[in-house]
């Protein structure tokens, strides 16, 4: 029984409250129901260390996950006030960028609602990764100051401090603490760490700031532009601050939970995401040698306590730091990193598998591996590539350490809260077990020959079509039509992403409707995404986006068939906005390199349909739906694996043997296009294109489009998309993150559910 009214922590009428005393009120509410509900707790816990937690705004989610949101809505509702004034109120952290960061959040709900002990560990930055803005049809990057107003509220100072040193710098850590609330269940807590002497004011234009000064900028920003050397040097610090950290605080609990240390992995287990908390090895043995055990049984210890996965085989992504790196930031860290790498060296001679290299540089996800007693990747696909191309050496050396853990998504904030009107409807036909047993929503199939259920399927996507489109008109002053598809792709920009592919089709259509074409119905299509600081061509792709959104949008032969929207500052509380209203889930990764996707589940679980690659987890939707449920095209990931073996990919070859791909290639450097962009950079991207298209966009033009064609005809027959839909919704209880940590728990962590 809920006893907590907001009414207790206002003193006074909620209808005399502004939306800021509301909100805090709010907010400490939600702090008092978790404190009731206690927090999971047991012998042995999950420490899930990662750079990235992109939690999303925390309100809602965590009224609904402690049962009290009807309750809240319903006191305001009696006070005049609308909750969601207090949504949009509220201001998203930026703690993250992408699927990594996401997924992590993501895992963080499922732990506590499964009933396991865990921390997500981390860094409190002070202004992610930037805001994003369009100015002359350009990324513009901001510092997102998210900590302002009630959100730093969030975060409760704790008065645990920690000493980390680097090299001759001496710095002192505080720790910063976020509830995380399950769904019915006890709480979990999101640790991030910070540093007193970290100044804003260091920030100059943009999201420029001095880095060498590293005491003042250490956790400014996730991600700083490491295209010089201070900037790599400054994530080497940051990463250290975060794993040594990390690292102190999971010892001194172990010790106070009865560990002696020798049995640490009793104790703990340490998840390490992707390559950024590497170092947390080497920080572990230097700190049990220094407690007293042998460095040969500290190797052991940290490997049955660490397991590592591996989201990314692009190689940019692939963590290497030249020695010097080491030997300037973490100096105590080189002869442990040395000893470890000498002790493969005496096992295995090939030199691919080294944590050192030939030339210096150190391997973090080769240290990973080999000191580390559980590998994974994120989908099937990932998993077998990383297995039989990618990390096949080190498969060799222990195929055991090999597993795959197919990525998920939680329901909570991915259905429930984001589209109540969906979750409604499901429950009214299946009852309310699909919230915490995901699987459930297969109940759904036999509606799926159920016109009524359909025509109710269909009713609700246009509500949330129509919601929509009021929010971008009001947002960003875009005129949507509700009646048109909408077509989406919402993720990082990347090359490998290829956004590229999908502008490319929407200037072959722009093309065609020039030339008379009059299609049936319009199609809205909606990019929403962040170039990194450094990233120029991706930072072109963003221009030659939006310089192609403002001729299309303003041609009035063109926009009423076809219009082009680009987000602006595209984030979570978007896309929680943007998915129930999608029709169209755009997955178009060259195949092989999208290690899983989680936006794919997410569209899924809302009744979009996937025109998609075979890629990732795009591989296990299909199975799942079945061909007549997904729309696929494309080269293979054996084929495109193929080519970059054989080195045999021409770009130039496919222009010029597809008039249709080589008309909408050269209109980037159109009349038009100079005329709304800037021709250094249209010039460089089409340049780009011909001369590289280094992730193959040209070769799956073809199949793209015409695929695509395919859906859009599709999207006619009303009962028959509607039928999709509902097998598509039915088939994602597969993707519940809830799924996913249990597997991680029954094959590499081991914990007792405290429930
Ligand atoms: C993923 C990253 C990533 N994999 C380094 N790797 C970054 C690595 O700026 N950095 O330093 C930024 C991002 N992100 C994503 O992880 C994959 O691309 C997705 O396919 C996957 O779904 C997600 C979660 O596993």
């Amino acid at each position: 029984m809920n006893t907590l009214k907001l009414r207790d922590y206002t003193g006074k009428a909620l209808s005399e409250c502004t939306i800021l005393e509301l909100y805090n009120a709010a907010l400490a509410l939600t702090q008092d129901a978790c404190r009731n509900r206690g927090y999971n707790s047991g012998k042995k816990k999950v420490y899930y260390i990662s750079a990235e937690f992109l939690i999303g705004k925390l309100l809602s989610n965590n009224l609904i996950n402690l049962g009290i949101y009807d309750d809240v809505k319903a006191e305001l509702a009696e006070a005049g006030k609308d909750i969601t004034e207090l949504e949009e109120f509220e201001y998203e952290p930026s703690l993250g960028n992408g699927g990594l960061g996401r997924l992590a959040a993501c895992f963080i709900d499922s732990l506590a609602t499964l009933g396991l002990p865990a921390d997500g560990v981390g860094l409190a930055y002070h202004c992610g990764l930037f805001k994003q803005s369009f100015e002359d049809r350009k990324q513009h990057m901001r510092p997102d100051y998210w900590r302002k107003w009630g959100m730093a509220n969030w975060m409760k100072r704790t008065d645990k401090h920690y000493k980390v040193q680097c090299g001759d710098l001496e710095l002192l850590s505080t720790m910063y603490e976020i509830d995380v609330t399950g769904y019915g269940s006890k709480c979990g807590r999101l640790r991030l760490f910070d540093l007193d002497t970290v100044n804003e004011g260091l920030i100059g234009s943009g999201i420029g700031f001095d880095k060498k000064e590293i005491e003042k900028n250490l956790t400014l920003f996730l991600y700083p532009d490491d295209s010089d050397e201070d900037g790599k040097l400054l994530r080497v610090y940051q990463e250290y601050f975060m794993v040594s950290n990390a690292a102190q605080l999971i010892l001194d609990e172990c010790v106070e939970r009865g560990s002696n240390l020798h049995d640490l992995a009793d104790y703990a287990a340490i998840q390490i995401n992707d390559t950024h908390p590497s170092l947390v090895i080497p920080e572990l043995v230097r700190l049990l040698t220094e407690k007293g055990i042998e460095e040969k049984e500290a190797y052991q210890i940290v490997t049955d306590v660490c397991a590592y996965t591996n989201h990314t085989i692009l190689a940019e992504a692939l963590e290497t730091w030249p020695k010097h790196f080491f030997k300037a930031v973490v100096p105590h860290l080189m002869p442990i990193i040395k000893r470890m790498n000498d002790a493969v060296k005496a096992k295995y001679e090939e030199p691919s598998v080294q944590i050192i290299d030939e030339y210096g540089n150190v391997h973090m996800a080769h240290m990973d591996i080999h000191y580390s007693h559980s590998v994974n990747g994120v989908a099937r696909l990932h998993t077998d590539i990383l297995k039989e191309t990618e990390l096949n050496n080190f498969y060799k050396l222990y195929p055991e350490k090999f597993n795959n853990k197919t990525n998920g998504i939680t329901f909570r904030r991915w259905v429930i809260e984001c589209n109540p009107e969906l979750t409604e409807l499901i429950t009214e036909k299946i009852g309310e077990g699909w919230k915490t047993d995901a699987r459930q929503l297969e109940q759904l199939i036999p509606y799926a020959e159920d016109e009524t259920f359909l025509q109710c399927i269909l009713n609700r996507k246009n509500t949330k079509k129509h919601k929509f489109s009021a929010w971008i008109e009001q947002y960003q002053g875009d005129k949507v039509d509700p009646e048109s598809v909408y077509d989406v792709q919402i993720k990082r920009l990347h090359e490998y992403k290829r956004q590229q592919l999908n502008l490319l089709w929407a200037i072959d259509r722009y093309l065609h409707i020039k030339d008379g074409y009059r299609p049936r119905r319009p199609v809205t299509v909606f990019f929403g995404a962040k170039a990194a600081p450094a990233y120029v061509i991706a930072k072109d792709i963003i221009h030659a986006i939006l310089a192609f959104s403002s001729i299309v949008n303003n041609d009035p032969e063109v926009s009423p068939y076809l219009k082009v929207v680009m987000l602006r500052n595209y984030n979570v509380s978007m896309a929680e906005k943007l998915i129930p209203a999608s029709d169209i889930s755009e997955q178009i990764s060259l195949a092989s390199k999208e290690a899983s996707g989680t936006g794919n589940m997410k569209f899924m679980l809302n009744g979009a349909v996937t025109l998609g690659t075979m890629d990732g987890a795009n591989v296990e939707i299909a199975e799942l739906v079945g061909e007549d449920n997904i729309f696929t095209f494309g080269q293979s990931s054996e084929e495109v694996i193929e080519h970059y073996k054989n080195a045999d990919y021409v770009a130039k070859n496919w222009y010029k043997k597809d008039k249709r791909l080589a008309a909408a290639v050269d209109f980037l450097v159109s009349e038009e296009m100079l005329e709304a962009g800037d021709r250094k950079l249209l010039k460089q991207l089409y340049d780009e294109l011909l001369g590289k298209d280094w992730f193959m966009t040209f070769p799956d033009f073809e199949s793209y489009c015409k695929t695509k064609d395919k859906a859009l005809a599709a999207y006619e027959d009303r009962m028959g998309w509607a039928k999709k839909m509902a097998v598509n919704i039915a088939k994602a209880g597969y993707f519940s993150s809830d799924r996913t940590i249990d597997q991680y728990n029954n094959d590499i962590w081991h914990l007792e559910k405290d429930c």
